[in-house]
Order: structure tokens, then C-alpha cells, then sequence
């Protein structure tokens, strides 16, 4: 399976892992430049889902057929972070800058930025144009969806729907088809304290979520409820590796090599803080007793010693 989100033309696409033949494709006009990657739900029932956060969007697919069986529209744009699964749950977030705002930004319509701006009368506005908006010409490639050098009215849509997004971090129960964006699966959801990056961590029925500056939540994944909310002493730092857990500790590593170790649960106490003095941006990978941490420059192994 490959997700290919991208400024246009993005699609979801199945190959033969054998032969590597394309078994379906899916078109995916509307999902403009997300991160995430996706996950495989295997329902009690019925065919095996993937499950794509995009931009704006949740949605499920049918594994076999690539036919998109539901969607949730409303969240923000730019997902990064993979969906965790957990039986029929699905806990899935959407983080960007400006999402966490009460009240939505307003954007005017198109027609009123023409005629503000459009001085050589195309119908679309050059970086030029928008000199006297240095905000908005230092924007221009971030909205310039198509890559052509100017902004038009789809570019402003979509730039509009952008500031009109929120951050939500959703626990949906699978189920249902079609377009489920009233919320009558979403058991609960959290606009605050989601990481940018990092996927959350479900171990031992918590669910941990690291968020830049390193403000670690904790929260009951059947409730929403949060259990513990703190800054990791000596780590207050961006995060991209997300967090990993095992035989009872859970493991956050910051961009600037700090590996903060708790010690799982609800009530998360941080047991070890140690340096690797490197950048790191992937996550750890446990795998039996071992640990495995890749840095700038460095794969390390760490193994738990034989008692
Ligand atoms: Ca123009
Ligand atoms: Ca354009």
C-alpha cells in the first residue's frame, strides 16, 4: 500500500507484494499535502480497512478493492502522525499552527482579493501582486497548491478551509459508511495538547501524547479524560520520534537527543533522563529486550541485562 499525498494528484495505491502489478489506485483530489501514514483495521467482521488520515479527513478503505467506504471531514490540514488501532478504535490526530483557536480565522472571498490586488486584471495574483500583504506574499508557496506561482481562487479555498480547520485529536468506533462527519462515531475527541509530529501511544490502556515543548498528556482512551498533564524535566523540546513503550517503561526522544524514560501508566512518573547529544528525529524501535536508537550519526542498541 502506498499513500502518495501530495500538492495535487494525490492518491492511495495497492501493488502486489509478489509482483509488485498495481491492484487498484485511488484518486485523492481533494487531500492536498499530508504526512500521515496509514494503518490497517481488521474489523470482527467484514474485509480488512486502511485507514487514511489526510488532510481535513479521515477516511477508510476497503482493503481489497480501494473503494472509500467513510470519511469524517473537519480537521486540520497537514496530518503527520500514523493512526493507532486498537481492536474497532481508532484514535487518529490533526495538528498545525493556529488550529488550537477557539473561534476559527474568517477569510474573504477571492473576488474581494482581486479587487484589492489584482492589478494586471488575470483573475489570479503573482507575489508581486501581493507585495503590499507581505504576510500573505511570504505565504504564497505554502498556498500555491499547483506550484504555478500564483494564488487562485482554488489555492484561496483551499487556504480558507485551512484556517477554517481545527486541530482534533478523534477516537472513532469503526462502523458505518458513507459520510460520518456529524460525529455519531466519534466517542470523544481533543482539540489541545496534540503533539505536531509524534503518532500518540496507546500501552497498557493509556494514551500518551507528546506535544513540542514537552508537555506529555496522558489520557484514559475510553473517556477522553485527561489522567496527567506535565513538562518533562530537562527535555522542554521539539519532538518528531514518536513515543514507544515496553516491559512497563514508555520512551520519548526529542529532537536534540534528550530520551526521557517514564514508567507507564496513568499517573506516568519519569524514572531516567539521558543525552545522546545528537539530533534525532526517528522513532525508536523495541524489538524483543532490545531498544534501538538512531541519531544523526549513530545506530545504538540498548539491551536489558539479564537479571
Ligand atoms: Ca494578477
Ligand atoms: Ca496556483
Amino acid at each position: 500500500m502506498l499513500l502518495c499525498d501530495q500538492d495535487t494528484g494525490s492518491y492511495l495505491l495497492a501493488a502486489d507484494k509478489e509482483t509488485g502489478r498495481v491492484k487498484w489506485k485511488a484518486e485523492r483530489p481533494h487531500v492536498t499535502r499530508s504526512y500521515s501514514t496509514p494503518a490497517v483495521l481488521r474489523p470482527a467482521r467484514g474485509a480488512a480497512e486502511v485507514i487514511v488520515p489526510g488532510s481535513h479527513e479521515l477516511a477508510g478503505y476497503d482493503a481489497g478493492s480501494g473503494e472509500k467506504l467513510w470519511w469524517i471531514h473537519g480537521m486540520s490540514w497537514q496530518p503527520k502522525s500514523t493512526p493507532v488501532i486498537d481492536g474497532d478504535m481508532i484514535y487518529a490526530h490533526w495538528w498545525e499552527t493556529g488550529g488550537e483557536a477557539e473561534a476559527p480565522a474568517k477569510t474573504p472571498p477571492f473576488a474581494e482579493m482581486l479587487a484589492k490586488y489584482d492589478s494586471n486584471h488575470d483573475g489570479k495574483l503573482s507575489a508581486e501582486e501581493l507585495a503590499p500583504d507581505p504576510r500573505l506574499q511570504k505565504g504564497l508557496p505554502d498556498n500555491d497548491l499547483g506550484g504555478d506561482g500564483y494564488l487562485d481562487e482554488s489555492d484561496w479555498n483551499a487556504h480558507g478551509a485551512r484556517r477554517a480547520s481545527r486541530n482534533a485529536l478523534l477516537a472513532v468506533r469503526h462502523g458505518g459508511r458513507g459520510d460520518l462527519t456529524d460525529g455519531r462515531n466519534v466517542l470523544w475527541s481533543m482539540q489541545k495538547f496534540l503533539p505536531n509530529a509524534p503518532s500518540p501511544l496507546l500501552y497498557r490502556d493509556v494514551l500518551y501524547l507528546i506535544k513540542d515543548g514537552g508537555i506529555l498528556t496522558s489520557v484514559d482512551p475510553a473517556t477522553g479524560r485527561i489522567l496527567k498533564q506535565g513538562r518533562l524535566p530537562g527535555a522542554l523540546d521539539v519532538y518528531y520520534a514518536s513515543p514507544v513503550a515496553g516491559a512497563g517503561n514508555v520512551y520519548l526522544l526529542s529532537q536534540s537527543g534528550k530520551m526521557t524514560v517514564l514508567k507507564a501508566g496513568g499517573q506516568w512518573e519519569v524514572s531516567s533522563l539521558n543525552d545522546f547529544e545528537e539530533d534525532c528525529f526517528a522513532t525508536p524501535a523495541i524489538a524483543g529486550s532490545s531498544i534501538y536508537v538512531r541519531t544523526r550519526q549513530t545506530l545504538y542498541c540498548f539491551r536489558a541485562q539479564e537479571e
